[in-house]
Protein backbone atom coordinates (compact mmCIF):
# COMPACT_ATOMS: atom_id res chain seq x y z
CA UNK A 1 0.00 0.00 0.00
CA UNK A 2 2.63 2.28 -0.69
CA UNK A 3 0.68 5.21 -1.66
CA UNK A 4 -0.67 6.68 1.72
CA UNK A 5 2.16 4.94 3.79
CA UNK A 6 1.16 4.55 7.18
CA UNK A 7 -1.78 7.11 6.10
CA UNK A 8 -5.21 7.15 5.09
CA UNK A 9 -5.53 6.94 2.36
CA UNK A 10 -9.07 7.09 0.50
CA UNK A 11 -12.33 9.20 1.10
CA UNK A 12 -11.20 10.99 4.01
CA UNK A 13 -9.21 13.65 4.47
CA UNK A 14 -5.68 12.51 4.60
CA UNK A 15 -4.74 11.95 8.18
CA UNK A 16 -1.17 10.70 9.24
CA UNK A 17 -1.65 7.84 11.57
CA UNK A 18 0.24 7.78 14.65
CA UNK A 19 3.37 6.23 15.35
CA UNK A 20 2.62 2.39 16.86
CA UNK A 21 6.47 1.74 18.47
CA UNK A 22 7.13 4.77 20.74
CA UNK A 23 9.77 2.97 23.39
CA UNK A 24 12.70 5.11 23.65
CA UNK A 25 16.19 4.11 23.46
CA UNK A 26 17.19 6.53 26.55
CA UNK A 27 20.70 6.74 28.49
CA UNK A 28 19.44 5.29 30.93
CA UNK A 29 17.18 2.16 29.52
CA UNK A 30 14.32 2.74 30.92
CA UNK A 31 12.32 1.60 28.27
CA UNK A 32 14.52 -1.73 28.00
CA UNK A 33 16.79 -0.06 25.22
CA UNK A 34 19.49 1.65 26.68
CA UNK A 35 22.00 3.57 24.63
CA UNK A 36 25.05 1.21 23.42
CA UNK A 37 27.58 1.47 20.63
CA UNK A 38 26.47 -1.13 17.52
CA UNK A 39 23.35 -2.18 19.13
CA UNK A 40 20.83 -0.85 17.00
CA UNK A 41 20.50 -0.66 13.41
CA UNK A 42 18.38 2.74 11.52
CA UNK A 43 16.32 1.86 8.84
CA UNK A 44 15.82 4.52 6.19
CA UNK A 45 14.42 5.51 2.73
CA UNK A 46 16.66 8.27 1.80
CA UNK A 47 13.16 9.04 -0.11
CA UNK A 48 10.84 9.61 2.91
CA UNK A 49 11.62 12.98 4.50
CA UNK A 50 10.84 11.32 7.66
CA UNK A 51 13.44 9.04 7.63
CA UNK A 52 15.59 12.33 6.38
CA UNK A 53 15.81 13.84 9.49
CA UNK A 54 17.59 10.74 11.44
CA UNK A 55 20.08 10.66 8.30
CA UNK A 56 20.70 14.32 8.81
CA UNK A 57 21.01 13.94 12.83
CA UNK A 58 22.88 11.11 12.90
CA UNK A 59 25.71 12.93 10.52
CA UNK A 60 25.60 16.39 12.40
CA UNK A 61 25.84 14.23 15.48
CA UNK A 62 28.67 11.54 14.35
CA UNK A 63 26.39 8.63 15.57
CA UNK A 64 27.44 7.28 12.35
CA UNK A 65 29.41 4.22 13.90
CA UNK A 66 27.74 3.88 16.57
CA UNK A 67 24.52 3.45 14.76
CA UNK A 68 24.84 1.36 11.61
CA UNK A 69 22.49 2.00 8.64
CA UNK A 70 20.24 0.13 6.54
CA UNK A 71 18.93 1.83 3.10
CA UNK A 72 15.86 0.22 2.03
CA UNK A 73 14.64 0.45 -2.11
CA UNK A 74 12.72 3.30 -2.77
CA UNK A 75 10.33 1.78 -4.54
CA UNK A 76 7.94 -0.25 -2.25
CA UNK A 77 6.01 -3.72 -3.11
CA UNK A 78 2.95 -4.84 -1.61
CA UNK A 79 5.09 -5.69 1.83
CA UNK A 80 6.47 -2.52 1.72
CA UNK A 81 9.83 -1.37 2.33
CA UNK A 82 12.56 -4.05 0.94
CA UNK A 83 16.24 -4.33 0.77
CA UNK A 84 16.29 -4.96 -2.58
CA UNK A 85 19.71 -2.74 -3.26
CA UNK A 86 21.38 -4.97 -1.12
CA UNK A 87 23.11 -8.52 -2.24
CA UNK A 88 20.49 -11.25 -2.29
CA UNK A 89 17.62 -8.52 -1.64
CA UNK A 90 18.91 -9.24 2.30
CA UNK A 91 20.09 -6.27 4.63
CA UNK A 92 23.62 -8.05 5.81
CA UNK A 93 23.64 -7.19 9.75
CA UNK A 94 19.80 -7.92 9.89
CA UNK A 95 19.45 -11.01 7.17
CA UNK A 96 15.97 -9.95 6.26
CA UNK A 97 14.30 -9.07 3.18
CA UNK A 98 11.41 -6.99 4.20
CA UNK A 99 11.28 -4.23 7.28
CA UNK A 100 8.01 -5.70 8.12
CA UNK A 101 9.86 -8.89 9.42
CA UNK A 102 11.18 -6.94 12.11
CA UNK A 103 8.02 -5.63 13.14
CA UNK A 104 6.57 -8.81 12.75
CA UNK A 105 9.39 -9.93 14.89
CA UNK A 106 8.47 -7.29 17.70
CA UNK A 107 4.87 -8.00 17.42
CA UNK A 108 3.23 -10.96 15.51
CA UNK A 109 0.41 -10.10 13.36
CA UNK A 110 1.40 -6.31 13.78
CA UNK A 111 -1.63 -5.03 12.08
CA UNK A 112 -0.32 -1.24 10.94
CA UNK A 113 1.76 0.23 8.42
CA UNK A 114 5.26 -0.28 8.20
CA UNK A 115 6.79 2.95 8.10
CA UNK A 116 10.85 4.21 7.89
CA UNK A 117 12.92 5.50 10.03
CA UNK A 118 12.73 2.52 12.16
CA UNK A 119 15.33 1.28 14.71
CA UNK A 120 15.91 -2.50 15.21
CA UNK A 121 17.52 -4.31 17.83
CA UNK A 122 20.10 -5.92 16.08
CA UNK A 123 20.77 -8.77 18.66
CA UNK A 124 16.95 -9.50 19.06
CA UNK A 125 15.87 -8.44 15.09
CA UNK A 126 13.16 -7.13 16.88
CA UNK A 127 12.22 -3.31 16.19
CA UNK A 128 12.34 -1.19 18.39
CA UNK A 129 10.80 2.20 17.30
CA UNK A 130 8.98 3.97 14.32
CA UNK A 131 8.90 7.12 16.32
CA UNK A 132 10.09 9.87 13.68
CA UNK A 133 8.77 13.03 15.54
CA UNK A 134 10.79 11.01 18.79
CA UNK A 135 14.10 9.55 16.95
CA UNK A 136 15.81 12.72 16.30
CA UNK A 137 15.18 14.52 19.39
CA UNK A 138 16.61 11.12 21.07
CA UNK A 139 19.45 11.69 18.94
CA UNK A 140 20.05 15.11 20.27
CA UNK A 141 19.65 14.16 24.15
CA UNK A 142 19.76 10.64 24.99
CA UNK A 143 22.62 9.69 22.62
CA UNK A 144 25.32 12.29 23.93
CA UNK A 145 27.77 9.57 25.54
CA UNK A 146 28.58 8.85 22.07
CA UNK A 147 28.27 11.74 19.91
CA UNK A 148 31.52 12.35 17.98
CA UNK A 149 33.83 15.22 19.60
CA UNK A 150 32.41 18.81 18.37
CA UNK A 151 28.92 17.58 17.69
CA UNK A 152 26.77 20.52 18.10
CA UNK A 153 24.10 21.02 20.41
CA UNK A 154 20.61 20.58 17.85
CA UNK A 155 18.11 21.17 20.76
CA UNK A 156 20.29 23.18 23.44
CA UNK A 157 17.87 23.56 26.53
CA UNK A 158 17.23 27.42 26.59
CA UNK A 159 15.85 27.19 23.35
CA UNK A 160 13.78 24.02 23.47
CA UNK A 161 10.03 26.16 23.42
CA UNK A 162 10.92 28.34 20.47
CA UNK A 163 12.31 25.49 18.91
CA UNK A 164 8.93 23.31 19.69
CA UNK A 165 6.55 26.24 18.56
CA UNK A 166 8.67 26.74 14.99
CA UNK A 167 8.68 23.06 14.45
CA UNK A 168 5.13 22.29 15.34
CA UNK A 169 4.19 25.11 12.87
CA UNK A 170 6.73 23.65 10.38
CA UNK A 171 5.25 20.27 10.68
CA UNK A 172 1.69 21.24 10.31
CA UNK A 173 1.70 23.41 7.26
CA UNK A 174 4.70 22.43 5.72
CA UNK A 175 6.11 18.87 6.48
CA UNK A 176 2.70 17.33 6.38
CA UNK A 177 1.11 20.34 4.98
CA UNK A 178 2.41 19.54 1.55
CA UNK A 179 1.03 15.66 2.06
CA UNK A 180 -2.37 17.15 3.00
CA UNK A 181 -1.99 18.88 -0.58
CA UNK A 182 -0.91 16.07 -2.00
CA UNK A 183 -3.15 13.34 -1.00
CA UNK A 184 -6.26 15.53 -0.75
CA UNK A 185 -9.25 14.13 -1.92
CA UNK A 186 -11.63 17.22 -2.99
CA UNK A 187 -10.84 20.27 -4.18
CA UNK A 188 -11.28 22.13 -0.84
CA UNK A 189 -9.32 20.19 1.14
CA UNK A 190 -6.41 20.46 -1.59
CA UNK A 191 -6.93 24.27 -1.85
CA UNK A 192 -6.90 24.79 2.17
CA UNK A 193 -3.55 22.68 2.55
CA UNK A 194 -1.76 24.58 -0.71
CA UNK A 195 -2.57 27.92 0.70
CA UNK A 196 -1.36 26.45 4.96
CA UNK A 197 1.95 25.34 2.84
CA UNK A 198 2.74 28.86 0.95
CA UNK A 199 1.28 31.38 4.04
CA UNK A 200 3.41 29.38 6.60
CA UNK A 201 6.61 29.36 3.47
CA UNK A 202 5.98 32.96 3.30
CA UNK A 203 5.79 33.64 7.43
CA UNK A 204 9.28 31.28 7.50
CA UNK A 205 10.97 33.74 4.82
CA UNK A 206 10.50 36.32 6.83
CA UNK A 207 11.77 35.10 9.81
CA UNK A 208 14.84 33.96 7.87
CA UNK A 209 15.69 37.23 5.77
CA UNK A 210 18.22 38.22 8.53
CA UNK A 211 19.17 35.63 10.28
CA UNK A 212 20.41 32.36 9.59
CA UNK A 213 19.20 29.75 11.16
CA UNK A 214 15.47 29.17 12.07
CA UNK A 215 16.22 29.79 15.86
CA UNK A 216 19.25 31.67 17.50
CA UNK A 217 21.78 31.55 15.20
CA UNK A 218 23.40 27.62 15.01
CA UNK A 219 22.15 24.75 13.14
CA UNK A 220 19.19 23.04 15.34
CA UNK A 221 16.58 20.57 15.34
CA UNK A 222 14.11 23.25 13.51
CA UNK A 223 16.64 23.48 10.71
CA UNK A 224 16.64 20.06 10.28
CA UNK A 225 12.72 19.24 9.67
CA UNK A 226 12.45 21.99 7.61
CA UNK A 227 15.51 21.20 5.32
CA UNK A 228 14.17 17.77 4.54
CA UNK A 229 11.05 19.28 3.13
CA UNK A 230 12.21 22.15 1.40
CA UNK A 231 15.07 20.33 -0.46
CA UNK A 232 12.07 18.04 -2.01
CA UNK A 233 10.02 21.00 -3.08
CA UNK A 234 11.02 21.48 -6.43
CA UNK A 235 11.62 18.13 -7.30
CA UNK A 236 8.24 16.71 -6.17
CA UNK A 237 6.11 18.55 -3.88
CA UNK A 238 5.51 21.21 -6.70
CA UNK A 239 4.21 19.09 -9.10
CA UNK A 240 3.45 16.24 -8.46
CA UNK A 241 1.98 17.34 -4.73
CA UNK A 242 0.43 20.20 -6.56
CA UNK A 243 1.82 22.61 -4.10
CA UNK A 244 2.83 25.03 -7.12
CA UNK A 245 2.24 28.66 -6.10
CA UNK A 246 6.26 29.38 -7.09
CA UNK A 247 9.08 26.78 -6.53
CA UNK A 248 11.78 27.41 -3.68
CA UNK A 249 14.22 28.30 -6.37
CA UNK A 250 11.83 31.57 -7.26
CA UNK A 251 11.74 32.57 -3.34
CA UNK A 252 15.54 33.96 -3.17
CA UNK A 253 15.45 33.80 0.70
CA UNK A 254 14.36 30.22 1.05
CA UNK A 255 16.24 28.82 -2.10
CA UNK A 256 19.38 30.75 -0.26
CA UNK A 257 18.89 29.05 3.33
CA UNK A 258 17.89 25.59 2.01
CA UNK A 259 21.52 25.80 -0.25
CA UNK A 260 23.19 26.87 2.51
CA UNK A 261 22.18 23.90 4.27
CA UNK A 262 22.64 21.34 1.32
CA UNK A 263 26.06 22.64 1.10
CA UNK A 264 26.60 22.13 5.45
CA UNK A 265 28.31 19.08 5.74
CA UNK A 266 25.80 16.59 7.42
CA UNK A 267 22.97 17.72 4.94
CA UNK A 268 23.76 17.35 1.74
CA UNK A 269 25.35 14.56 1.60
CA UNK A 270 22.44 12.40 2.95
CA UNK A 271 20.23 13.88 -0.03
CA UNK A 272 19.40 11.05 -3.15
CA UNK A 273 17.41 13.25 -5.72
CA UNK A 274 17.18 10.03 -7.66
CA UNK A 275 15.80 8.14 -4.56
CA UNK A 276 13.25 10.88 -3.77
CA UNK A 277 11.91 11.11 -7.39
CA UNK A 278 11.42 7.50 -8.09
CA UNK A 279 9.55 6.96 -4.92
CA UNK A 280 7.26 9.60 -5.34
CA UNK A 281 6.15 9.41 -8.74
CA UNK A 282 6.33 5.73 -9.30
CA UNK A 283 5.05 4.91 -5.81
CA UNK A 284 1.61 6.91 -5.39
CA UNK A 285 -0.16 5.41 -8.36
CA UNK A 286 -2.94 7.10 -7.37
CA UNK A 287 -1.78 10.73 -7.89
CA UNK A 288 0.64 9.47 -10.94
CA UNK A 289 -0.95 6.53 -12.74
CA UNK A 290 1.86 6.13 -15.67
CA UNK A 291 4.58 6.39 -13.21
CA UNK A 292 6.49 8.60 -15.55
CA UNK A 293 9.02 10.13 -13.43
CA UNK A 294 10.60 13.67 -14.91
CA UNK A 295 13.65 14.13 -16.03
CA UNK A 296 14.05 17.56 -14.19
CA UNK A 297 14.98 19.92 -12.44
CA UNK A 298 18.05 20.96 -13.10
CA UNK A 299 20.12 20.08 -9.70
CA UNK A 300 23.67 22.08 -10.49
CA UNK A 301 22.40 25.13 -8.75
CA UNK A 302 22.43 23.29 -4.99
CA UNK A 303 26.14 24.13 -5.10
CA UNK A 304 25.91 27.66 -6.39
CA UNK A 305 27.15 30.22 -3.57
CA UNK A 306 24.33 31.08 -1.61
CA UNK A 307 25.97 34.25 0.30
CA UNK A 308 24.26 33.55 3.56
CA UNK A 309 27.38 33.79 5.77
CA UNK A 310 27.23 37.29 5.71
CA UNK A 311 24.22 36.98 8.45
CA UNK A 312 26.95 35.69 10.72
CA UNK A 313 25.41 32.77 12.67
CA UNK A 314 27.73 29.91 14.18
CA UNK A 315 26.42 26.25 12.42
CA UNK A 316 27.84 24.03 14.69
CA UNK A 317 28.12 26.52 17.99
CA UNK A 318 31.00 26.01 19.55
CA UNK A 319 31.12 22.51 17.85
CA UNK A 320 32.52 21.48 14.14
CA UNK A 321 31.50 20.50 11.19
CA UNK A 322 31.52 16.18 10.98
CA UNK A 323 33.95 14.51 8.68
CA UNK A 324 33.14 12.84 5.45
CA UNK A 325 30.76 10.68 4.69
CA UNK A 326 31.53 6.80 5.61
CA UNK A 327 32.62 5.18 2.14
CA UNK A 328 29.43 2.97 2.13
CA UNK A 329 27.00 5.89 2.57
CA UNK A 330 27.98 7.91 -0.51
CA UNK A 331 24.92 9.02 -2.32
CA UNK A 332 25.50 7.59 -6.21
CA UNK A 333 26.36 10.04 -9.29
CA UNK A 334 22.62 10.05 -10.27
CA UNK A 335 21.76 11.21 -7.09
CA UNK A 336 23.20 14.32 -6.67
CA UNK A 337 23.90 17.84 -8.92
N1 LIG B 1 5.65 6.65 10.96
C1 LIG B 1 5.07 7.85 10.53
C2 LIG B 1 5.82 8.67 9.52
C3 LIG B 1 6.82 8.03 8.65
C4 LIG B 1 6.28 7.80 7.28
O1 LIG B 1 5.15 8.17 6.94
N2 LIG B 1 7.08 7.19 6.47
C5 LIG B 1 6.63 6.79 5.16
C6 LIG B 1 7.63 7.08 4.09
S1 LIG B 1 7.87 8.80 3.80
C7 LIG B 1 6.42 5.30 5.18
O2 LIG B 1 7.29 4.54 5.57
N3 LIG B 1 5.24 4.88 4.75
C8 LIG B 1 4.93 3.50 4.66
C9 LIG B 1 4.81 3.06 3.25
O3 LIG B 1 4.82 3.93 2.36
O4 LIG B 1 4.74 1.84 3.00
C10 LIG B 1 3.63 7.73 10.26
O5 LIG B 1 3.09 6.83 10.82
O6 LIG B 1 3.03 8.53 9.58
Amino acid sequence: MGGGGNSTYGKKPFKRSKSHFADRITADGRDGWPVEAGRYRLVVSRACPWASRALVSRRLLGLENALSLAVADPIQDDRSWRFTLDPDGQDPVLGIRFLSEAYDRRETGYPGGVSVPAIVDVPSGQLVTNDYQQITLDFATEWTALHRDGAPDLYPQARRDEIDTVMAEVYEDVNNGVYRAGFANDQAEYEGAYAGVFRRLELLTQRLEQQRYLVGDTITEADIRLFTTLVRFDAVYHGHFKCNRWKVTENPILWAYVRDLYQTPGFGDTVDFDHIKRHYYQVHSGINPTGIVPVGPELSGWLAPHFREELGGRPFGDGTPPGPVPAAEEIAAAGRP
